[in-house]
């Protein structure tokens, strides 16, 4: 609990000034959710989690804590505060008046849905029918930080309806095969239409005023218009990532480390066109390393580039997956001291290091790094 000389302060303008407090996912009670139409056209088309459905394996829940519990004592060692979300009993059916569905998700990768922008907490909208009470998770800690931060502003993004309508029906067909999907979706054919505002808070990537969001499978460009309203401070860019057959959450393709230097995935470079702002504005953008592995671990929704998703500490520390070899070495070129973080049994129940986590407070303002827009 926090003393009176260390309050709770909300504050993070980007993922690489000083981290003080941050928010650490939990396997409890995860379920591989039931077919949906935005989940299905995620679950690659060879996934084994392909009509299994409902709580995943106790013993899997146990190992991917126990590493989660180890990641939380890593970081409270380099005296980083750390709070957990209150796991809800996910293997429940659900509904609104629009839809039904047999069961949650879960609360291991807490960087889907809660956006931190400056003194502001956003729970995002969402765009999977399993996910929409996830929030519940974190309202115990959000209502805290709301009572013991005075300047916190605690924001819900629009509900959305998640009706049929969201959702483009050729991407229901089971086998599209990767061709036809990569064409797709470097046309920016997603299976998410334009029906209203939809956001996963992970598809953000905050370099200070600017607000770089991938327009993909979870995150469509309505959401973007409201994202950009929200916030008129800032300026919110749209990129997408041809190369990627299942491109959801910008956080395992386009990586800031430090002011002038993003890490991106060489299978999913970012256009031409959008590169040019950071060019102009002196900023360096490199390939990522190879990912250490072939295959991601069983039941995993996510693919091998989890290798790039990391969590910055500051602009010369990261965390990186202990058995990506690769990727540390890398980091390690570039000059950072690197923590590596096994991590690989927490993969399968949403993501690496940077999904499971949620920023709370990094020191820091927010700064103009582009100041010549394009
Ligand atoms: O490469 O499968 C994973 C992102 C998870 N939040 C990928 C993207």
């Amino acid at each position: 609990m926090p003393g009176k000389s260390n309050p709770t302060v909300v504050n993070s303008w980007n993922e690489w000034d000083p981290l003080k407090h941050i928010i650490i996912g939990k396997a409890d009670h995860s379920c591989i959710a039931w077919p949906e139409p935005a989940l299905d056209a995620k679950v690659p088309e060879d996934s084994a989690m392909k009509g299994m459905n409902g709580p995943r394996p106790l013993e899997t829940v146990e190992k991917a804590n126990s590493q989660l519990d180890h990641f939380v004592d890593i970081l409270e060692k380099r005296g980083i505060r750390v709070d957990r979300p209150t796991p809800i009993q996910w293997n429940r059916a659900i509904g609104t008046p629009d839809w039904q569905a047999n069961s949650m998700f879960g609360c291991m990768p807490p960087r889907d849905v809660l956006l931190t922008v400056g003194k502001e907490i956003i729970e995002a909208t969402m765009s999977y029918r399993c996910r929409w009470f996830e929030y519940l998770a974190y309202r115990p800690l959000i209502e805290s930080y709301f009572m013991e931060d005075p300047k916190m502003r605690w924001e819900a993004a629009p509900k959305p309806r998640l009706t049929d309508r969201d959702y483009r029906r050729d991407y229901l067909n089971e086998k599209i095969g990767v061709e036809k999907r990569l064409k797709w979706t470097a046309e920016k054919y997603f299976v998410t239409t334009e029906e209203e505002p939809l956001f996963d808070a992970a598809d953000v990537c905050r370099m200070g005023k600017d607000l770089f969001v991938q327009h993909g499978f979870t995150t469509n460009l309505k959401a973007m218009d409201w994202l950009q309203r929200h916030f008129p401070d800032h300026r919110v860019h749209a990129v997408n990532f041809p190369g990627d057959p299942y491109p959801i959450h910008i956080d395992a393709t386009f990586v800031p480390v430090r002011p002038g230097l993003c890490i991106n995935n060489p299978n999913r470079r970012l256009p031409d066109d959008q590169r040019k702002i950071f060019e102009k504005n002196g900023w360096e953008i490199i390939d990522a390393a190879q990912p250490a592995h072939t295959s991601p671990p069983p039941l995993c929704y996510s693919s091998v580039w989890l290798s790039m998703n990391v969590l910055i500490i500051d602009s010369k520390t990261v965390c990186v997956e202990a058995s990506e070899v690769n990727q540390m070495e890398q980091f390690d070129q570039l000059g950072f001291e690197v923590i590596p973080v096994p991590f690989r049994d927490a993969y399968p129940f949403g993501g690496g290091l940077h999904c499971a986590t949620a920023d709370v407070y990094r020191e820091g303002s927010c700064e103009d790094y582009f100041p010549k827009q394009v």
